[in-house]
């Protein structure tokens, strides 16, 4: 450890002039975020300890991705990923915070050492440990990568580095290549950009054979890429899709358009936020896809014809097509399973937050197969509830989901009837670490098209009860703290109180106040009878948190 920190002392003091006052950062919903310019240290760390956990974790390769997400573009952040995939483990995360939070060089050695040992950290395989680098297209991820390169390897790791790639593809790659490497090679299958891009063409391509022969014309989507990282994968996903599906996208606001700033006046944050059409979107957009920053959520909307006002498909939408979609197919497979004698009990789970619509709730009730459950926002959260299912879909309505298949499920799958044969593929296609625009986007599509369902069908399924977002402005967003799956404020005391004689005044009124974990605000959330009663009880909370914080 002394020997490390010489090296990496000096690698920290080489960038320190950037971050002078040393912040201590909390590791918030989805990683550490903060102004790029406070970040290079808290980078450096979280590399140090992505590689560390890839030698605690037999030498099976851990991933880091620079990225801010949905944030503004002066925003940066790190976010990172286990080895099999998934989001970082939730006492890493603590170990994040109190890793970062160290001033002087003895802290930070002493903190390593006792890592280590409390860890059992096998540092003699420190050669063999690897990890997965990524950025997203912001002006201060290549510097911050670099960091992050420098740190990995002063504990002698290796840097895998992916370049740009959306937030997914790396979660991907760090999966394909863990599972993809047996313990007998000598040397991880290293899964690319290229894979993830030729895996999502070809399952998208043999879904789409299977329902495409009776259907009618394929609509055009017109995907806004928020000018960030996910237009990249899709014009890579574009160019290897075949002679059929050519044209079936159309990409703007890329990340190299000068007029554009990324998540600015666009994205999925942006359209679902403000419930209006992202700036740069064709006049004759009838099928608009937006994806954030990083690319790990979509939402999806049409111009209503009538009054030509936005018609908003969220990730409630979503659960509630691919809750109706994935029972109705497990109910063939079950009913082939009675046929042939095989007796198997299945469970659809769609795990939500307390941002889910009301409405939606009660339709997902009613399904065959399905139950509902509850978590914290964040999908480090939703995807813990969702492993417990044999189909665990999660989506947050801000559009960021997936739908999980167990092994134990896609092992009972043969391709005997055309239903498992499906759900295999939808295997291949979703992805299985994390939730993904572009894999969701495609997911979508297939879906609608087997089904027949229009995107008018499709939004007429339930009504939505109309709802406002509001985030405000505190000195300290910390001084919140809530309970309830952040349902209920238990601090500052007398806030609770308030919002609740608020939401009286209202029919149907439900609202709830959280700290954002991803930018400096607090977020306010109110469901009522109407859109006006809605937005003044979102108002009126908004103007309680204002007077106790
Ligand atoms: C991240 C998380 C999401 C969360 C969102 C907003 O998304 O991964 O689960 O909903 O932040 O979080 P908060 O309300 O705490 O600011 P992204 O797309 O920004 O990485």
């Amino acid at each position: 450890v002394d020997e490390w920190m010489h090296v990496y002392g000096e690698l920290e003091k080489q960038s320190a002039g950037i971050d002078e006052h040393h912040v201590a950062l909390r590791y918030g919903t989805g990683g550490f975020r903060a102004p790029a310019h406070l970040l290079p240290r808290v980078v450096m760390r979280c590399a140090v300890l992505m590689a560390l956990r890839s030698m605690q974790d037999g030498a099976r390769v851990t991933g880091l991705m620079i990225t801010a997400s949905h944030n503004p573009e002066c925003d940066n952040g790190v976010k990172m990923v286990e080895s099999s995939g998934h989001m970082l483990d939730g006492r890493w995360e603590v170990s994040a915070e109190a890793f970062v939070a160290c001033r002087e060089e003895h802290a930070c050695a002493k903190w390593v050492q006792s890592l280590i040992e409390g860890e059992r950290i096998q540092v003699y395989r420190a050669r063999d440990a690897a990890v997965l680098l990524g950025f997203d297209t912001r002006r201060s991820s290549p510097d911050l990568a670099f960091l992050a390169e420098r740190a990995i390897e002063s504990v002698g790791a290796k840097v895998v580095r992916l370049g740009l790639v959306t937030t997914p593809q790396l979660h991907f790659c760090v999966r394909r290549t863990n599972t993809s490497t047996k313990p007998w090679m000598a040397a991880p299958v290293i899964c690319r950009s290229d894979d993830y891009v030729g895996e999502l063409a070809s399952s998208f391509t043999q879904l789409t054979r299977l329902s495409a022969p009776a259907r009618g014309p394929r609509v055009q989507v017109h995907v806004d890429c928020a000018h960030g990282v996910g237009a990249v994968a899709m014009r890579a996903l574009c160019a290897k899709l075949p002679d059929e599906l050519a044209g079936a996208f159309v990409v703007f606001n890329h990340e190299s358009d000068p007029h554009g700033v990324l998540n600015e006046r666009c994205g999925a944050d942006y359209v679902q936020k403000q419930r209006c059409f992202p700036d740069g979107a064709p006049q004759n957009c009838s099928h608009l896809a937006s994806l954030d920053g990083d690319a790990d959520r979509l939402v999806l909307a049409f111009k209503d014809p009538q009054n030509m006002d936005l018609c908003l498909l969220d990730g409630d939408f979503f659960v509630v097509l691919l809750a109706h979609y994935f029972s109705g197919l497990m109910k063939e497979i079950d009913l082939y399973w009675s046929a042939t004698g095989q007796r198997r009990s299945i469970g659809i789970g769609v795990v939500q937050t307390a941002y889910s619509n009301g409405a939606a709730k009660e339709i997902l009730m009613k399904l065959d197969f399905v139950q509902v459950a509850m978590a914290h926002t964040g999908v480090k959260y939703l995807e813990k509830e969702a492993l417990k299912f044999d189909i665990g879909m999660y989506w947050e309505p801000n559009g960021h989901g997936t739908v999980l298949f167990s092994e134990s499920l896609l092992a009972s799958m043969s391709d005997a009837h055309p239903a498992m044969e499906r759900l295999r593929l939808y295997s291949r296609l979703v992805n299985q670490a994390v939730g993904d625009g572009i894999a969701d986007l495609l997911l979508i599509q297939v879906v609608l098209q087997d089904t027949q369902i229009g995107l008018h069908d499709w939004y007429a399924m339930y009504t939505p009860r109309p709802s406002k977002n509001l985030v405000v402005k505190v000195k300290d967003k910390n001084a919140i703290e809530t309970c309830d799956f952040d349902r209920r404020v238990t601090r500052p005391e007398r806030l609770q109180p308030c919002v609740d004689q608020a939401i009286a005044k209202y029919p149907n009124g439900r609202a709830f106040v959280r700290p954002s974990g991803t930018e400096d605000v607090v977020r306010v959330y109110a469901e009522a009878h109407s859109w006006e009663s809605a937005n003044s009880l979102a108002e009126e909370i908004a103007a309680h948190v204002g007077a106790w914080c």
